[in-house]
């Protein structure tokens, strides 16, 4: 009998060995200790066994009972750590946590530094200013004339007759060749404010404008600059073309359109059927506007441009209300 016995735990530790899930083991389990198994035949049977051998036996078999159990949980242990979730207490370490939402910057913001970028990879710095200015700054230094239809009250949003919130940010190229000798040459990114409210204007909008002061700077650096910029931010095969135009500021003047990003051209609704579109403003530097700030224009001549950021972020990415960009619709905003 005692030979069985040692024969039913060999048998039952190696069957539980080779068990290789929860149900392999359950079936050994099944196998030795259910009420029909193995080891429970031999305890049921002690009543058989001559009286004198009983009681070493059933002690025999209990140890036997106890090392079966004992291997069943610590097989059962072993299985639930290889592999599958580890639960402890209820909580499952193996999960993903939660994830925190992860905000990005706003796609005016991104396409304000690509701007940004381009010209400061060719060399220019960038200069900012008040966006409370004074009429002298924004106006007057600019050589723009006390009547003129921009000075309206229907245009600009005024703090006092003398103060007022800026219109476009030359007036930090205006602060900015107060203070630096030539050679200049900076860009002037920032928010700048209009009376104005339409599927293409917001009472806030944000521009970039740019400045090269020094000796014999000619409308072809301006042509070559503007070029460049426009193959960058758009395609680099971008066409460009230079059209008359007129400033206060700058003589010459010209607006700066590139063949349409929607119909390549061909003329379409966003294009008005030109083929074009308008995406920037620039000139040379009037010499009233030097003449203002100390810098002689018979030594000095320089380029300006300004451009909307806005403007420029509805083209690239095909949009057709600037209030889009400002209604903080996360379902807008998420695909940037
Ligand atoms: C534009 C178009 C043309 C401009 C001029 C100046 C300054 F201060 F140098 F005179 N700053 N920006 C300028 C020239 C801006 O925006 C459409």
């Amino acid at each position: 009998m005692e030979d069985r016995l040692k024969s039913i735990e060999d048998e039952a530790l190696r069957a539980l060995e080779d068990a290789q899930d929860k149900e392999a083991v359950e079936a050994v389990k099944v196998r030795y200790l259910g009420r029909k198994g193995l080891l429970t035949g031999v305890l049921k049977g002690l009543g058989q066994l001559p009286k004198e051998e009983r009681p070493k036996i059933g002690r025999l078999a209990n140890e036997v009972k106890t090392r079966i159990e004992k291997a069943l949980k610590e097989r059962l242990e072993a299985l639930s750590s290889a592999g599958g979730p580890k639960l402890i207490k209820g909580f499952d370490p193996t999960l993903p946590g939660r994830r925190l939402p992860v905000g990005h910057l706003h796609p005016i913001t991104k396409v304000l530094n690509e701007v940004c970028g381009i010209f400061e990879r060719l060399g220019f710095s960038t200069a900012q200013g008040p966006e409370i200015e004074l009429d002298f700054y924004n106006f007057e230094a600019l050589n723009i004339p006390p009547d003129h239809p921009a000075r309206d009250m229907q245009d600009t949003f005024y703090v006092d007759d003398k103060v007022l919130l800026r219109t476009h940010t030359s007036p930090i190229q205006v602060r900015t060749m107060e203070i630096m000798e030539p050679p200049i040459r900076i860009i002037a990114p920032g928010k700048v404010y209009r009376c104005d409210s339409d599927i293409t204007h917001t009472p806030m909008f944000h521009q970039v404008e740019g400045l090269m002061v020094d000796e014999d700077v000619s409308f072809a650096h301006l042509k070559g600059i503007l070029t460049h910029f426009a193959q960058e931010i758009f395609h680099k095969d971008t066409k460009v073309r230079f059209r008359p135009s007129f400033f206060p500021f700058t003589e010459p003047s010209a607006e700066i359109d590139i063949q349409c990003v929607i119909c390549r051209g061909e003329g379409c609704r966003v294009c008005s059927q030109t083929g074009w579109l308008e995406v920037l403003g620039a000139g040379l530097v009037h010499p009233a506007v030097f003449r203002h700030v100390g810098i002689d224009p018979e030594r000095y001549s320089g380029f300006a441009f300004g451009l909307g950021i806005e403007r420029i972020a509805m083209l690239k990415y095909g949009i057709n209300d600037i209030r889009l960009f400002y209604d903080n619709d996360m379902r807008f905003l998420n695909q940037f």
